[in-house]
């Protein structure tokens, strides 16, 4: 009783308001934020870097960054890929077209498409397993990347194998070397439970 009767006669004065009105922010926040947390929808923002061989100091070497990662299993996941690569690898007419996204559509350089131009593609983000595929333009310049945003929705569980489809390796067909190592035109994606 003593401890309210003090409270209500700090309230009195402005000072006493304000820190009131602070307490009363900051426990209403903490009971906001658990709320939110309980019931949001499972959202996932995936980042994905292209680099070319010689950002890395290994001319010939594409890479994707990370190579191999994981994603939460039954989730929509927005993946956004950023690409640096300004030397195109035409593919075959199949994987110029954005397959098996949140609307089968990709999100480039701010436009929404559902195919790019074989001759403009530089790579593609493909796994086969899930019939996904999205192709990814040549950048403008080294210094100028491409940014591609798409969403899917991921399976239950398990892993898949990711693949570039854009033969930009070496050999004579394109597909040694960055295509055929793990980690750089292709990698394994884990789709993990928490
Ligand atoms: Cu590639």
């Amino acid at each position: 009783m003593r401890g309210v009767s003090k409270i209500a006669r700090i309230a009195g004065s402005a000072v006493g308001v304000l820190s009131l009105a602070v307490l009363a922010a900051g426990c209403g926040q903490q009971a906001a934020n658990g709320t939110v947390h309980a019931a949001a929808p499972v959202k996932y923002h995936f980042y994905e870097t292209v680099v070319t061989g010689g950002m890395i100091g290994k001319p010939g070497w594409p890479e994707f960054l990370p190579g191999d990662f994981t994603l939460p299993a039954n989730a929509d996941v927005t993946m956004t890929i950023t690409s640096f690569d300004d030397g195109a690898a035409a593919v075959p007419a199949q994987y110029g077209k954005v397959q098996g996204t949140t609307g089968g559509a990709a999100t480039i350089d701010g436009q929404s498409v559902t195919q790019v131009p074989v001759a403009n593609v530089a790579h593609t983000f493909t796994i086969s397993a899930l019939k996904l595929n999205v192709p990814i333009p040549v950048a403008a310049s080294a210094q100028n990347p491409t940014v591609v945003t798409f969403s899917f929705h991921t399976p239950k569980g398990g892993s898949d194998t990711w693949q570039c489809y854009a033969p930009c390796g070496s050999g004579s067909a394109g597909w040694q070397g960055p295509m055929a190592t793990d980690g750089y035109m292709t990698g394994k994606v884990t789709f993990a439970n928490n």
